[in-house]
């Protein structure tokens, strides 16, 4: 379980110009994050507009994220779906590709039922022979997962662990105390130490796109027991990550790789983009990160 503990960044998914996948960011994007002592990847999430993309390019960003990684970091694919079938289309391409594990929300618009969204995850584990991490995120897709839940899944060897994308820390510690060996994953950044004081094993983010080396900081010092020192860090993060909730966080997220040198392109539409005055207002947050 040691390739899954550590900071892992939800990878954003590059568009150049003509809003095509731009590959060339991609490398630029995760050879930056490799330096900075990142474990892996976390690829087609939410961050990367998993749902925006046509399924041809989702499995283009899977193959071309491996090529990339060429077995350096741990890689975990996002292949959620709203249909059972395609999400398992997606697992088989990970599989393919040499993906450590797969990752999936749960199936959502239609207000699924809870015995619905089990049968989903059991049949991906039982058409893909890769170990599953399922992505609680109630905010973006309506469904709630309770410890209990989650124990329903934890309790079977396929499910290695929890992204837990969610402000429920009572949850998070009362599923990682029942299933200790299994690996979880703090999801909302601007709470990453709250988390790894609950149990939490690493995270998976999006601000880590930009500043990872202020999540491994954090990560190395609780784990040597400093965490009155990680505290102003998470802090100075907090503050960026405040102005970027004002403006958007994706949004915001792309103009700063920009300004670092690594140019994502534009968000899909019907995402907009920031203004002039919104870009200055990010810029003047995050310019001592340069
Ligand atoms: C993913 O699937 O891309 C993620 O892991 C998303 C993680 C992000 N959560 C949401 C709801 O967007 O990094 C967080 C988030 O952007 C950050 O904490 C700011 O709120």
């Amino acid at each position: 379980m040691e390739k899954f503990k550590g900071i892992f960044p939800a990878l954003l998914t590059p568009f150049d110009e003509n809003n095509r996948f731009n590959e060339k960011a991609l490398e630029q994007l995760m050879e930056m994050n490799l330096k900075k002592g990142v474990r892996g990847f976390y690829v087609g999430g939410s961050t990367g507009e998993a749902f925006l993309l046509s399924e041809s390019e989702r499995k283009q960003l899977y193959r071309s994220a491996a090529q990339i990684a060429n077995g350096r970091c741990t890689l975990i694919a996002h292949i959620g779906a709203i249909s059972t079938d395609q999400a398992a289309e997606f697992g088989r391409t990970a599989l393919e590709c040499g993906y450590d594990a797969i990752s999936s929300v749960s199936p959502f618009y239609y207000g699924f039922t809870f015995p619905e969204i089990k049968q989903y995850y059991f049949d991906l584990v039982g058409q893909v022979e890769l170990p599953m991490i399922v992505y609680n995120i109630p905010k973006y897709s309506g469904v709630t997962l309770s410890a209990d839940n989650i124990g329903e899944f934890l309790s079977d060897d396929r499910f290695i662990g929890v992204k837990h994308t969610s402000n429920d820390y009572f949850a998070m510690e009362q599923f990682k105390s029942a299933y200790p060996d299994k690996v979880v994953f703090n999801g909302f950044d601007e709470m990453f130490l709250a988390g790894l004081a609950m149990g939490a094993d690493g995270g998976i983010g999006s601000t880590y796109n930009f500043m990872a080396e202020k999540f491994v900081k954090m990560h190395t010092l609780v784990k040597e027991g400093r965490l009155s020192e990680a505290q102003p860090i998470q802090k100075e993060v907090n503050r960026i990550i405040a102005a970027l909730i004002k403006v958007g966080v994706l949004k915001a997220e792309k103009a700063i790789l920009k300004m670092m040198g690594i140019d994502c392109g534009a968000l899909r539409k019907p995402f907009g983009q920031l203004s002039k005055e919104e870009e200055s207002y990010v810029y003047e947050t995050v310019k001592n990160l340069f």
